[in-house]
């Protein structure tokens, strides 16, 4: 039976190497974001490259109504796998003069986006009794690091919320994973420092970080396991990264 996997952010990095590492392996797709025309174009080279079947669905994670309008809309589709990947840093401040904007961004997106998803997706995973909920979560949920205080908090919610889940979803047998990386070259740092491109190189100069093509098989392989078999955390960094803050820059 063909599996259907939901992905939340699947415009740029680790999301949309999720996707095309899901279409190869004969997933029909789910995919959201804001950038529709990233969406499109991304369906057009997954329908191209692979005989799959792409819904998009362009929300902000954030807009309550909107993620309940567009989940909406699967009713009666059965969704395997979700993978809760959507989600941002906003500047790199101590708290003292962090901006609020940038904390409700972080807040709103990492920890209510992923609520609103989960809230709407995982009733059907529940009336089937069945289905694997990936959240990505970072080192930055392990560890806190200078400057990272609400991105280190949103994502230290994502790892309470991963076990709360699994918790409350066992009787109805679903899986449920967290896979926190270390540093992994996306937009991320882009986004991060507000399009200020050499900030955001500074960040991976001298080492080897993550790609998000290394994640998006360890979430496919988390799913291949046996159903008796779960994945409960996995923390996965570069070679050259041994926690938060120290990495091997040559
Ligand atoms: P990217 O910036 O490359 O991708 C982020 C994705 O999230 C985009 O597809 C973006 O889509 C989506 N997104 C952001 N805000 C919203 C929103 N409000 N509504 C809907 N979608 C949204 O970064 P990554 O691929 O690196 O990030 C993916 C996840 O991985 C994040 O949760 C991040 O915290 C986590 N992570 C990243 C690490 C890294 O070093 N890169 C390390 C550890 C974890 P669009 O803009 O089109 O809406
Ligand atoms: C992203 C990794 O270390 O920049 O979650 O916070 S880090």
């Amino acid at each position: 039976m063909i599996k259907t996997a939901l992905i939340t952010g699947a415009t740029s990095g680790i999301g949309k190497a999720c996707a095309i590492k899901f279409a190869q392996n004969n997933y029909n797709l789910i995919l959201t974001g804001r950038r529709d025309d990233r969406l499109q174009q991304l369906k057009k080279e997954l329908t191209k490259n692979f005989k799959v079947e792409i819904t998009t669905l362009t929300f902000d994670v954030r807009n309550r109504e909107e993620v309940k309008s567009a989940i909406d809309t699967l009713k009666g589709q059965t969704i395997d796998v979700l993978i809760n990947n959507a989600g941002l840093a906003a500047g790199l401040d101590p708290i003292q003069e962090g901006s609020m904007d940038d904390w409700d961004q972080m807040i709103d997106t990492n920890v209510k986006g992923l609520l609103y998803i989960t809230r709407n997706v995982a009733p059907l995973m529940v009336e089937k009794k069945s289905g694997h909920i990936i959240n990505i979560g970072s080192i930055a949920g392990r560890e806190v690091y200078p400057k990272g205080n609400v991105y280190c908090a949103s994502k230290h919610a994502v790892d309470a919320l991963t076990k709360g889940m699994r918790i409350d979803l066992l009787e109805s047998g679903i899986k449920v994973t967290q896979i926190a990386p270390g540093a992994v070259e996306t937009e991320f740092s882009m986004v991060r420092f507000k399009g200020n491109q050499q900030t955001a190189d500074n960040v991976y100069k001298g080492f080897e970080p993550l790609h998000p093509e290394d994640i998006a098989d360890v979430a496919f392989y988390v799913t291949t396991l046996p159903a008796h078999v779960n994945i409960n955390d996995l923390l996965i960094m570069p070679t050259a990264q041994a926690n938060g803050t120290t990495i091997n820059r040559k």
